[in-house]
């Protein structure tokens, strides 16, 4: 079973992970894992932050001369702010972020305990887990990308795009989005949140091709790999609502204008003339391109702080007020890749088995020729 832990404060000395469960034989490029760290620092309206951090990746267990041991991997990735132990006692709770539940909840009399492990610079971890996973699913065909779709109540324009064009044409973009006319309007808005002090929420959409029909199922809810991702997407910070294939239209529309119809051409075998499911029917990938989209609330740091009281004197305040970004949308899609990543290969490997990447991928190919002669 492939599993990852990760650890680290915000503002403490690094963040760290294991990931477990990786077969031998998988080559890691260090230099591909490092360009994913810096996608996800990127981004019009990141905070100062992104600006000195290097999200540097050390891989310290589980890979040798740049293949994967089969022995679990340990990386790290220090923080240059790693100013936990000086920075001030926190007490007057942000309104939407873990702060006060948290506090309560672990009965911590300092916020600083729970914002310092709540704070979305965990992710930088989830990312480097992730990178590595892509790793072991290129190998086997698969490719992910993401872009921005919306951003506050700027939408871009939709439509059908590629992994490829993904790649080449929304992540060079400032805000990892493929409409320039909106990336424009979204650029305004974040500028207008600046001054004002205020946060943007929007949509990311990830996209996935080269799966196979058949991983997930519909056994058993819990391996349904829609409800998988699902929760993979809503693990990650602000994130309010998910969304598979036209999950949302579908809702208002007919049966007819929702399902996807079946086709049969020889040599091509079974296809679809469109992906309105998003590559997911009853839990499982029907080989079609993968399509979820998360959706993201503003930011809980508002450089003009909401209403609060005050955890020991129970005066009413405003919230406290930390370095922070005004939106993280086009990081989010970045950080929804890495967690589709690990899901999938998560679902590969407990199918396909193989303690090594060339097993993994004899079974995989046994697996690809027996439903080209369904
Ligand atoms: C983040 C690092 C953080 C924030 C952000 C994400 O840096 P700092 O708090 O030192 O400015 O920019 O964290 C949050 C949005 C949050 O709510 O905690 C990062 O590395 O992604």
């Amino acid at each position: 079973m492939l599993r990852f832990l990760t650890a680290g404060e915000s503002h403490g000395p690094t963040l760290t992970a294991i990931l477990e469960g990786m077969p031998a034989g998988v080559p890691i490029d260090l230099d591909g894992l490092q360009r994913q760290m810096r996608r996800r620092q990127l981004g019009y309206g990141r905070g100062p932050r992104m600006q000195f951090e290097v999200d540097a990746v050390e891989l310290l267990a589980g890979i040798r001369r740049g293949k994967t041991l089969a022995s679990p991997i340990a990386l790290a990735i220090r923080n240059k702010d790693a100013s936990i132990d000086r920075l001030p006692v926190v007490t007057q709770p942000r309104p939407g972020h873990a702060d006060l539940t948290g506090a309560m909840k672990y009965d911590h009399r300092d916020i600083r305990n729970v914002l310092e492990r709540a704070s979305a610079r965990e992710t930088a971890a989830r990312v480097a887990v992730g990178a590595l996973c892509k790793q072991l699913l290129s190998p086997l065909g698969i490719e992910l990308a993401s872009h921005v779709v919306a951003l506050g109540s700027v939408r871009a324009t939709s439509s059908t795009v590629t992994v490829a064009q993904l790649r080449a044409k929304a992540d060079p973009t400032p805000l990892r989005c493929l409409d320039p006319q909106a990336t424009k309007q979204m650029m305004r808005e974040i500028d207008a949140c600046v001054k004002a002090g205020d946060t943007l929420g929007g949509v990311f959409e990830v996209l996935i091709e080269g799966v196979p029909p058949g991983l997930g199922s519909y056994v058993h809810y819990d391996r349904r790999l829609d409800a998988i991702l699902g929760r993979a997407i809503l693990s990650i910070h602000a994130v309010k609502a998910v969304e598979v294939g036209d999950g949302v239209l579908a809702a208002s529309l007919r049966g007819s204008k929702v399902q996807d119809e079946i086709f049969y051409a020889k040599g091509k075998g079974f296809y679809r003339s469109s992906n309105r499911s998003g590559g997911f029917e009853g839990g499982m990938t029907t080989g079609q391109p993968i399509v979820v989209r998360g959706f993201l609330k503003p930011l809980s740091t508002l450089r003009k702080p909401l209403r609060s009281v005050e955890i020991r004197t129970k005066r009413p305040v405003v919230a406290t007020v930390e370095r922070s970004d005004v939106t993280t949308v086009p990081a989010a899609g970045v950080i929804g890749e890495a967690m589709i990543a690990f899901e999938l290969a998560k679902a590969i490997l407990e199918k396909f088995g193989g303690d090594s990447l060339r097993e993994l991928k004899r079974n995989y190919q046994n697996y690809l020729h027996q439903i080209s002669r369904f």
